[in-house]
């Protein structure tokens, strides 16, 4: 975790999903370093993780393991690592007005477990409004790419997590589920080509921030 300076509006809170190799953690470091040239004061996390122990519940989701993992239990370890992450870090942040940056939020829940694992969205929305109460994103920026593109980009890194090694099928839902929310509620997200050069995504990244700090 990381703060910048001193802020200049109320806390906002924003968060950057996609799909593997996408480039988030390339832009959210665009992003933090965007908001702290302009003095806003930038709290960076992500999830599943951002406290001690969410991060060990992280290890539990992502660790590749004998024992095929029960998609409800892999649903309610990740609300349970958000629960803590909301009550320690995102809310408290937020309460004294600095911005939070979240790499990942609820809607990758809503995209891997609702589309990639084909869970009722339902008890997805029931989950998000107990863990969650009315606390959502005022930004959600969905870096969209071509898959099979990502996972070249993310399989160059070396050893993939139990995520990573899904298949292509698993992923284009994942893609697809994104990219429904997007159109869903465009007021609330920036859907962007993430297969352009890195210099050609952050330009589109940086007329987003400009729209929002007005
Ligand atoms: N998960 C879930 O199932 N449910 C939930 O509710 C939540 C999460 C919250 C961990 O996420 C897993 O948790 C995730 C879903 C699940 N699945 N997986 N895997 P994660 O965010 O930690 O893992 P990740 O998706 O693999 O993210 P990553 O490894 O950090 O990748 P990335 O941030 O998108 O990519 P990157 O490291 O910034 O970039 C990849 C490479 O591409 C790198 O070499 C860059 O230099 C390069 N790059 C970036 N942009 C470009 C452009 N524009 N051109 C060329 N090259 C580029």
């Amino acid at each position: 975790m990381q703060s910048g300076k001193s802020h200049i509006s109320p806390g906002k809170f924003l968060t950057i999903e996609g799909t593997e190799g996408v480039g988030k953690s390339t832009n959210l470091a665009f992003v933090r370093d965007w908001l702290t040239a302009r003095g806003v004061e930038v709290i960076v996390t992500r999830e599943p993780g951002g406290t001690p122990m969410a991060e060990e519940v992280r290890s539990l989701l992502l660790s590749k393991r004998d024992e095929p993992v029960n998609e409800t239990a892999e649903l309610l370890l990740v609300f349970a690592a958000r629960a803590q992450h909301l009550a320690q870090v995102i809310k408290p942040a937020l309460a004294r007005g600095a911005w939070v940056l979240s790499d990942r939020f609820t809607d990758a829940t809503y995209a891997y477990q609702g589309g990639g694992r084909g869970l009722n969205k339902a008890v997805i929305e029931e989950l998000e409004q107990l863990v969650q109460g009315n606390l959502r994103p005022d930004l959600t920026l969905i870096l969209d790419i071509d898959v099979e593109l990502g996972l070249n980009r993310a399989r160059q890194r070396g050893e993939l997590d139990r995520f990573e090694s899904e298949t292509i099928g698993f992923f284009e839902r994942v893609r697809a589920a994104y990219r429904q929310r997007a159109n869903m509620a465009p007021e609330r997200y920036a859907l962007v080509d993430a297969g352009k050069t890195l210099l050609e995504v952050q330009a589109d990244i940086d007329q987003v921030l400009t729209a929002l700090l007005k």
